[in-house]
């Protein structure tokens, strides 16, 4: 299209998978670690969106009654899938349940209610209306709620992503985020290796490196302490910085 002089180029309207948001094919990847405060609410909230829904979680050897919750609630829920195996880590928990997506879009949902579930559907869009091929979900770009707290985590999280913007030459504002939605056929081609935190680098440096087209959107943040129950450590910040490094240099 030619508007005066300037040659305008059109959106673009990509092979839709699905022209409405609100009725979108969604999978949700759970990793579940003794999440029994917050697992039920988080299907709860899940189930009340307006989507074509499928929840995969995987409880890998929790000690509280998470697994038994969730027996409870697949037994009424055809979406449901549940998947138990020995304990090894949040990315070995995604990494299980990528063969058993079964919808267009993924996105990784959290079991803590650290991020609620009623912003998915704003943050498949993207993808819904075929622009994006990835979507981050961002705790730092602002104008949603967050919870003001651990200074240095915040300190890490932006170093991080400043040598993520430095290695790949993106724009990301916050690479350790937990909400990453994917085109499906995307995340099956990623060939995913980590097993722990070190899934979050590994993500985000393997969707640089492919070019794809990855969008962020902000998104609320209900920050948890120690206390209840956060686990990620400077430890993985390090980690972190290490697969960012070695997924750089990789062929
Ligand atoms: N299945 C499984 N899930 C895990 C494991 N470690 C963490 N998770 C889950 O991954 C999500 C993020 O973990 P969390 O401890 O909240 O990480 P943080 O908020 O980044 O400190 C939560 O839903 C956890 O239950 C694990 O070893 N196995
Ligand atoms: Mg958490």
């Amino acid at each position: 299209m030619t508007i005066g002089a300037a040659t305008v180029y059109p959106l673009p309207l990509a092979p839709t998978l699905e022209p409405d948001a609100a009725r979108a094919s969604v999978a949700f990847i759970v990793p579940a670690f003794n999440e029994e405060q917050t697992i039920a609410e988080v299907l709860g909230r899940i189930e009340q969106l307006d989507l074509d829904l499928q929840v995969i979680v995987v409880d890998d050897g929790s000690t509280d009654s998470t697994l038994s919750i969730l027996e409870s609630w697949r037994a009424s829920r055809p979406w449901l899938t549940v998947l138990s195996q020995r304990n090894s880590g949040k990315g070995a928990a995604i990494r299980a349940a990528i063969p058993h997506v079964d919808r267009e879009i993924v996105v990784i949902q959290d079991a803590d209610m650290e991020y609620d579930p009623a912003e998915v559907p704003a943050l498949v869009q993207p993808i819904a209306r075929g622009v994006a091929d990835v979507v981050f979900g961002s705790r730092l770009r602002g104008g949603k709620p967050q919870r003001a707290h651990m200074f240095w985590h915040l300190v890490g999280n932006k170093a991080l992503s400043l040598l993520t913007n430095v290695l790949y030459n993106t724009t990301l504002s916050d690479m350790e985020t937990g909400y990453k939605a994917f085109r499906a056929d995307v995340l099956r081609s990623l060939d995913l290796r980590q097993s722990d935190f070190g899934i979050e680098p590994e993500i985000t440096a393997k969707v640089c490196k492919r070019r794809l087209r990855i969008y962020e959107l902000p998104i609320s943040y209900y920050g948890r302490t120690y206390d209840e129950g956060k686990s990620i450590t400077w430890r993985d910040g390090f980690h972190a910085v290490g697969v960012l490094f070695a997924e750089r240099v990789r062929a």
